[in-house]
């Protein structure tokens, strides 16, 4: 055992130029943990609080309240406990703030900590923290299969276009290189189809390209083109996947649609949807309808949950607890592991865990406000069988990721990348095997 001996709060600064939480975590030894707290736009109703200040003061986003969580009452009860023993350490910064959304503390006081123990106990045990990660939970480690943006929408580009993320999956790809080759020649083929049509605006919160498009449909039709221009077969190497984040534009089952000014009810929608899953080969689809939507959500499920990946996020907010009612409800087949909306890693994992025993997928998630910190792709590649999902092709906070995926990859070797294993069952891993 190697015990805490500080934890220390520290304001730095995320992608969006916003402050944000980061912690250290020094033990007896010497030995030094960090994490950066990440940050939502689109955030589910059920997340854990991001605690801001408010006032006027950079624009009411400032952290002291949550850096005093941190360094006041977090702090004094994590010193001269284990490291190693992230469960203990977890429960103690639970049973600091009983509060359901972690209002008290704060959720990125409470996500930054528990991280940075990771980190220490990790760098304790002179381990990559994939490995920490795999030991500790009895994993299997694997390199992730990404989920990576081209275009941007919603919350993360003015509401250009309603649908937020416009994605692709190289699940026919051999390695994480080869996902990042062709990921590289759609993302660029995307941006020089989009600046020749005069649809580019630039980039969006995530990287991805900020589009200028008259439909939704519009988006998905270039996503074709740029796929096709990049000398792949839509569906075959290359798919596509998307975040609708549909809480961003519903509410009571009622949906509007700002690009195409048009308002639609829970099962219009569907079979918008629906139609676009005939049209185009998607094999992932991210809150299809609202966190307050459960029917649609049954519905959809029933309709296209053998078919295709059904991913919840703001509607599931990486809660174990509504991921089983949502298994035992038939609603979703898959959910998005975002820490910052659990507060902790022991119940980020805990999730993960609940959606894998039911043979769930589970897509390890970034924020759109993001930083240096790496953390995330040690744990989509530790916990095993996971998928990844960052943002776009560019900027540094993104691809600081991807490319520790890289490393990782070196370390751990390409065969155990995970390609299309976690898409079996869905309309892509049903391709693969006619
Ligand atoms: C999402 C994420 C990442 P945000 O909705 O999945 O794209 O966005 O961090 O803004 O919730
Ligand atoms: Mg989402």
């Amino acid at each position: 055992m190697t015990a805490i001996k500080s934890v220390k709060g520290r304001r730095v600064w995320d992608s969006r130029g916003n402050p944000t939480v980061e912690v250290d975590v020094r033990l007896e030894n010497g030995v030094l943990g960090r994490a950066i707290a990440p940050a939502g736009a689109s955030r589910g109703t059920r997340e854990a609080i991001d605690l801001r200040d408010g006032g006027n003061a950079l624009r009411g986003k400032d952290v002291t309240t949550a850096l005093k969580s941190v360094d006041d009452v977090i702090a004094p009860a994590l010193a001269g406990m284990d490291a190693a023993d992230q469960a203990a350490a977890d429960a103690a910064i639970l049973s600091l703030d009983p509060s359901p959304l972690k209002e008290t503390l704060g959720g990125n006081a409470t996500v930054a900590t528990s991280l940075a123990i990771l980190h220490a106990a990790a760098a304790d045990a002179g381990r990559p923290l994939w490995r920490h990660v795999a030991d500790l939970y009895g994993c299997t480690p694997s390199v992730p299969l990404p989920e990576i943006q081209i275009f941007g929408g919603g919350a993360h580009a003015g509401r250009r276009v309603d649908i937020q993320d416009f994605m692709i999956m190289v699940p026919g790809a051999g390695s994480f290189d080869e996902v990042m080759e062709v990921t590289n020649e759609v993302y660029f083929a995307a941006g020089d189809i989009m600046a020749g049509k005069g649809r580019l605006a630039g980039v969006a919160d995530e990287g991805g390209w900020w589009p200028i498009f008259d439909s939704n449909e519009e988006a998905l039709e270039t996503l074709l083109a740029a796929i096709e221009k990049a000398g792949e077969k839509p569906g075959e190497r290359v798919v596509i996947s998307l975040d609708i984040a549909a809480s961003e534009f519903g509410k009571d089952g009622r949906y509007r649609l700002a690009l195409e000014d048009r308002e639609m009810d829970s099962s219009a929608l569907i079979d918008m949807l629906g139609g676009w899953l005939k049209a185009y080969p998607i094999a992932a689809i991210e809150d299809p309808v609202g966190e307050d939507d459960p029917d649609g959500m049954r519905e959809f499920t029933r309709l296209f949950g053998d078919r295709v990946q059904i991913i919840g996020d703001d509607y599931l907010v990486t809660n174990a607890a509504l991921v089983r009612e949502a298994q035992a409800q038939a609603a979703c087949n898959a959910v998005l592991i975002k820490v910052n909306q659990a507060g902790t890693v022991s119940e980020s994992v805990e999730t993960f865990r609940a959606a894998r025993a039911a043979g769930w997928g589970a897509v390890v998630s970034a924020r759109s406000g993001e930083t240096e910190d790496v953390s995330i792709s040690h744990l989509a590649t530790g916990l095993g069988g996971g998928q990844l999902k960052v943002g776009s092709f560019t900027r540094s906070e993104r691809m600081v990721k991807w490319n520790e995926c890289l490393r990782i990859q070196d370390e751990l070797g390409s065969d155990t990348f995970v390609g299309g294993a976690p898409l079996d069952g869905t309309w892509w891993g049903k391709q693969q095997r006619a």
